[in-house]
């Protein structure tokens, strides 16, 4: 395949860099990644062992101390040459994206965009880590804020957004003087080595010392609960499933790190009685049906006003009937395969539970075969009516499943329904009145990280904080104030006067 070769992905390839450097393990465990478009095991890895493990963290712990002390805004110009250097080679990242994960080309392209945008956006950033001054209690005292780079950030990521989510975190973790060690998803290998081939030839031209970008590529055991338990990591910033984020949560607050969190939505769109179905139906079906359900922010449930309710339906049905599955290569592709076949399992399940539990599937629900479908893990899209008691419509199962729910009464009734599963990361409503607008805004509205009005719950843009709430995990990544995360806050006060003021106006004298 071009794409592998423009992107260097040639056998021997190595799991472990600390920028330009690759290191190759000693080691016959090798990972050999499936595709889920065509079923092939397209690369051969060595996977990372322990020892290699501590080397790398050893080479960031040297990084750090060089890295820190580089005024930010030349730390945000190596930025801004990993996303010149990305930008030369979107095409062949977008093609192995689209083949690593199964999502369709365009949307490829469009994660390696969210990927330059986001080092534009920390390029900007990293002349604006501003801290800010107030008033100090005491004459002749100043008392300010200011931010000072953590140390070594580990960032664990996912099979759906191979690049962007790394993009989100590395680059604003960069330009605060942070070094990243990236352990991606080993579903997704080829997109880490292809990203930190090219953060090397940056590191090269710019003459950088070893451990400022570091990947390793390897299994839990060896590397990621290494990672979690490391005392030299401070912040680990993780995206996952809920239950392998509690794990991180709890190994690495035992020890009292940080964690950034961004795990599973279960996110809703309310269409309610005055929406603009010309827009809200095609947001749905992105929502619903875009990386193959696969989006942390994919739409997974509707909720209908019942005056509208059988329209909504019959317009899904016709919208979905033009959807073409199959290579996601092929433009002419709106829906690629699952991930792989352990979620054409958790698909199958899902479309036996709902009609377990009373639901009706409306369209789809059936795994595809034949000459296009190979590989076994291309499903269709579907539609189902659901009851308010549901029990299935808690989970988020990880594919195109979109649940159809009625409300009768006010948007209050709508927002309860959204509000009433254990995750909270985007939501969002179809409405052109702008008091059922406000009060889904409202302090007494949507209760997620991500509330949108007349767009769609996925496809947030890098400028705002991304994250959720509940379940979600609570972290903010990418825009607006999260670079804060990624570094620790000091709270300074300065006494340029002749005497001693005590705060509280303590009196404690000593004559
Ligand atoms: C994810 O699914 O983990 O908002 C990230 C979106 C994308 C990012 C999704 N910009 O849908």
């Amino acid at each position: 395949m071009k794409f592998l070769k423009e992107l260097s992905l040639e056998s021997p390839l190595s799991s472990v860099s600390t920028g330009k450097d690759w290191k190759t393990a000693k080691t016959t465990n090798l990972l050999k990644p499936f595709s889920p478009v065509d079923g092939s095991h397209y690369l051969e890895i060595p996977l990372a062992t322990s020892e290699q493990y501590t080397e790398v963290v050893a080479t960031a712990k040297d990084a750090f101390i060089y890295w820190r002390s580089l005024p930010a805004p030349r730390r945000g110009e190596i930025v801004r040459q990993i996303g010149e250097k990305v930008r030369l080679y979107k095409q062949p990242l977008g093609h192995l994206i689209s083949y690593e994960t199964g999502k369709p080309l365009q949307e490829g392209l469009g994660e390696v965009q969210e990927m330059i945008d986001v080092c534009d956006f920390a390029v900007g950033q990293s002349r604006m880590l501003y801290g800010m001054t107030t008033v100090s209690e005491r004459p002749q005292h100043k008392l300010y804020e200011q931010y000072h780079p953590l140390g070594i950030v580990g960032v664990i990521t996912a099979f759906n957004f191979p690049l962007a989510v790394y993009g989100w975190n590395t680059m604003l973790a960069a330009i605060c003087g942070d070094v990243v060690i990236w352990k991606p998803s080993s579903k997704v290998p080829g997109t880490a080595i292809a990203l930190q081939k090219i953060i090397g030839e940056v590191c090269l031209e710019n003459n950088l010392p070893e451990g400022i970008f570091n990947l390793i590529i390897g299994n839990r055991d060896e590397v990621g609960n290494s990672m979690l338990e490391d005392t030299s990591i401070p912040l680990i910033s993780f995206t996952g499933s809920v239950a392998s984020g509690k794990h991180a949560a709890e190994v690495v607050s035992r020890r009292l790190g940080r964690t950034i969190l961004e795990l599973g939505g279960n996110n809703a769109i309310i269409i309610a009685p005055s929406a603009d179905l010309k827009i809200a139906i095609p947001a749905v079906v992105f929502g619903a049906v875009g990386t193959t359900g696969q989006r942390c922010t994919t739409t997974r449930r509707l909720i209908i006003h019942d005056s509208i309710y059988d329209t909504v339906v019959k317009k899904l049905r016709t919208a979905y009937e033009s959807l073409n599955i199959g290579n996601p290569l092929n433009e002419i592709n709106h829906i690629g395969p699952l991930i792989d076949l352990q979620s054409v399992h958790d698909y199958r399940e899902a479309v036996e539970a709902i009609t377990a539990q009373d639901g009706e599937i409306i369209y789809g629900g059936n795994v595809l075969f034949g000459p296009n479908y190979e590989s076994g893990c291309y499903v269709e899209p579907t539609l189902a009516a659901v009851q308010p008691n549901c029990l299935i419509v808690q989970e988020e199962t990880f594919a195109p499943i979109l649940y159809l729910l009625r409300y009768s009464g006010s948007v209050d009734e709508a927002i309860a329904i959204q509000n009433g599963v254990r995750q909270g990361l985007s939501s969002s409503i179809f409405t052109t009145d702008m008091r059922e607008s406000e009060m889904f805004l409202s302090t007494v509205g949507s209760d997620c990280g991500i509330a949108n009005v007349n767009i769609g719950t996925s496809g947030a843009e890098i400028g705002g904080a991304f994250g959720g709430e509940k379940e979600t995990g609570g972290g903010r990544e990418s825009g607006s104030d999260s670079w804060k995360g990624y570094m620790r806050r000091q709270t300074v006060t300065v006494n340029y006067g002749s005497e001693l003021p005590l705060a509280q106006g303590i009196n404690f004298d000593l004559s």
